[in-house]
């Protein structure tokens, strides 16, 4: 079946994050993808000394609207960093009127990491993205979010009853399949933490020093991407985990690169994981 699905998150013109990232990896997946900017900035918020923020928030009911009108709905709705706690309602109603009858909410927080929040977001915030993450079938927060989320303290080092106790919370809060990302419990290694059905499953991998920008929005597209070609919510985590690090030692090494990855050139890879050629 060929497939349409829509993503919500910002276009930040430069810098390898959100659109210019979700719009390519999930079309390399053979998905039909459908845009709804939330904002346009010149550049992401991470790492430039300041950006333009042209905010969307009144475009997104007129655009509903005009969907409704014309009957278009979507197979599955991803959503990644949005611009506003207003637009956060917005966005509930576009799920509820244009997603199909079966179709999957998937719900990146795309707001914080390393203990902190975005450029931009405060409390408020926080409080209307908890409502939208427990509406969704599927959220992909990293560790930082997850204890946003939970108002839990947030730890850089862990072991396994902390993301037990931050997982315990999610789903106490309504939380269905969670897909936790950058859970490392050793120095030397990192991986995703996928909760099913309540049981969890762990995915290890190799940890490259140093983050890289977007790589969040990254690993949440490809996870959709293979998610909506049919595989399991754990190989689908699987392979955006093993496209994501392609696309870091892909970048690694280039100084002038600092602001995102160089996706492009790991896509072959991913389409090969998906078994489309
Ligand atoms: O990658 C997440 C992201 C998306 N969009 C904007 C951002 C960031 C992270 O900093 O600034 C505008």
């Amino acid at each position: 079946m060929y497939k349409r699905i829509l993503t919500i998150q910002d276009i930040s013109c430069v810098g390898q994050c959100s659109l210019t990232v979700a719009l390519p990896i999930l079309s390399a997946a053979g998905l039909e993808t459908a845009i709804l900017p939330s904002a346009v900035l010149s550049n992401h918020t991470g790492g430039f000394s300041g950006w333009t923020f042209t905010d969307l928030t009144e475009d997104l009911p007129k655009i509903r609207e005009r969907w409704e009108l014309e009957k278009v709905d979507f197979a599955a709705v991803y959503t990644g960093y949005l611009g506003s706690a207003k637009q956060i309602d917005y966005v509930k109603d576009i799920v509820k009127s244009r997603l199909v009858s079966g179709g999957r909410f998937i719900a990146d927080p795309a707001m914080a990491d390393n203990g902190k929040l975005y450029a931009g977001f405060d409390d408020n915030f926080v409080e209307a993205m908890k409502k939208l993450c427990f509406s969704a079938d599927i959220i992909l927060p990293n560790i930082t979010e997850a204890a946003m989320l939970t108002k839990s303290e947030y730890k850089e080092s862990y072991d396994k009853s902390y993301t037990d106790e931050l997982t315990e919370k999610l789903l106490a809060n309504g939380a269905k399949t969670i897909i936790f990302t950058g859970v490392s419990y050793k120095p030397e290694t990192t991986g995703v933490l996928v909760v099913e059905n309540g049981s969890p499953q762990y995915y290890e991998h190799r940890k490259i020093a140093g983050g890289c920008h977007g790589t969040g929005d990254v690993y949440a597209s490809a996870f959709v991407g293979a998610l909506e070609n049919g595989f399991s919510a754990f190989d689908s985590a699987k392979i955006a985990a093993d496209f994501t690090l392609e696309c870091i030692e892909k970048t690694q090494g280039d100084s002038e690169h600092w602001y995102g990855v160089k996706f492009e050139t790991a896509l072959p890879s991913l389409i090969k994981a998906l078994k489309l050629i």
